[in-house]
């Protein structure tokens, strides 16, 4: 597996052509995704291997990219460790009994193997499954995590998150410590049972100042990263072009980039790592021309990064046409003239 092309271009090595798969390629746009889902609340669906095997597998059946990513949640973990969250149909997940002060703290116990025995047998089922084709594993950063917690479901400002690290700043270093050690077990896990490279997903990160960045959580996604060192590992935010260098100094082999720099700035601004990304995800809604000059560009931009994994600049919107994403994969894997990984 280590030779697949995903594995390859993450390690920086050069390749015939990028990888290329997308975030959130499983769930939401696919038809036959919504009709497994129908009746199975969201959480549900996650602790079901026989569900995560099937809905791991429908994008790389129907669009044949050069990777799964595991059908999971970030909250997953949380869930798994006593935390009360669910996610609700069109909002996101929300926590019953937000963490916001140190009386709160305790709730958040540590993540046990055992809690996410069916990670376990989904990841081991998919692997076998998958054959050549290589499993992401994935993780919801400490931030983005805590931001959940704090707020209790999805936000804006992240008002309340902000206010409590300035305020609090030891506590909310060990509301980061705790989340971080619960992320770093359920990557392990994956990687145990044959992930074969794990993402990092800070979304909301670009919410944050540089200095806020690298004062109050680059530390705590460092401490998940550094302890990862048999997969290739690909740290992804939004909105976080102002302080690439602070997301490359948190430890990963791959850089996510949103679709707000071009790949060939990008990696001016991160000398020596690989690069994922970064074609906007409302722009497969753009007539055909658009999207083929946008692919085109961004494979192109790309060659200036040591490594350059293709990949939309965030995940996949729900009012996405699969056939479109279908043809993206077939003009990246026709840009190294084959098709194969
Ligand atoms: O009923 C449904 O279909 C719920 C929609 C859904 C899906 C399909 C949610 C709720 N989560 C997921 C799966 C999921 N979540 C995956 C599966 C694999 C894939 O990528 O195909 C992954 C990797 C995630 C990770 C995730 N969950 C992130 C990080 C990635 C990103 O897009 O930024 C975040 C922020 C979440 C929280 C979350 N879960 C679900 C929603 C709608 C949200 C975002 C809510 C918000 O805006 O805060």
């Amino acid at each position: 597996m280590n030779s697949s092309l995903l594995v390859r271009a993450c390690r920086g090595e050069l390749t015939e052509r990028p990888p290329v798969w997308f975030m959130r390629q499983a769930g939401r746009s696919l038809p036959e995704y919504r009709k497994l889902r129908e009746g199975v609340p969201m959480l549900e669906s996650c602790q079901r291997p026989d569900m995560v095997v099937e809905i791991t597998m429908q994008p790389v059946r129907r669009y044949g990219v050069d990777a799964a990513i595991f059908f999971s949640d970030i909250v997953v973990p949380l869930k798994a460790a006593g935390v009360d969250v669910e996610i609700q149909p069109g909002v996101g997940p929300v926590v019953a009994e937000p963490i916001r002060t140190r009386a709160d703290l305790p709730r958040l116990r540590p993540l046990e193997r055992d809690d996410v025995w069916f990670i376990t047998e989904s990841v081991g089922a998919l692997v076998q499954e998958l054959g050549t084709t290589p499993l992401i594993g994935f993780a919801g950063a400490p931030f983005t995590l805590a931001s959940y917690l704090v707020e209790g479901g999805p936000s804006r400002h992240h008002e309340r998150t902000k206010a409590l690290m300035h305020s609090d700043p030891d506590l909310w270093h060990e509301l980061l410590a705790r989340v971080a050690r619960i992320s770093s077990t359920f990557l392990q896990v994956q990687i145990d049972a044959g992930a074969s490279a794990i993402q990092l997903f800070d979304s909301w990160a670009g919410a944050l100042s540089r200095s806020d960045y690298e004062r109050f959580v680059l530390p705590h996604s460092a401490s998940i990263l550094r302890e990862i060192t048999s997969v290739p590992r690909i740290h992804f935010g939004v909105g976080t072009a102002e302080f690439l260098p602070l997301i490359a100094e948190a430890g990963a082999d791959v850089v996510g980039v949103d679709w707000r720099l071009p790949l060939d700035e990008a990696a001016r601004r991160v000398p020596g790592k690989a690069l994922q990304g970064n074609l906007d995800p409302a722009l497969v809604l753009a007539d055909t021309s658009v999207i083929d000059a946008e692919v085109d560009r961004i494979i192109a931009e790309g060659r200036s990064a040591p490594g350059h994994v293709f990949n939309l600049g965030h995940g996949v919107l729900p009012s996405t046409d699969p056939d479109v994403l279908a043809h993206v994969v077939d003009r990246v894997q026709a840009a190294g003239g084959d098709s194969g990984a």
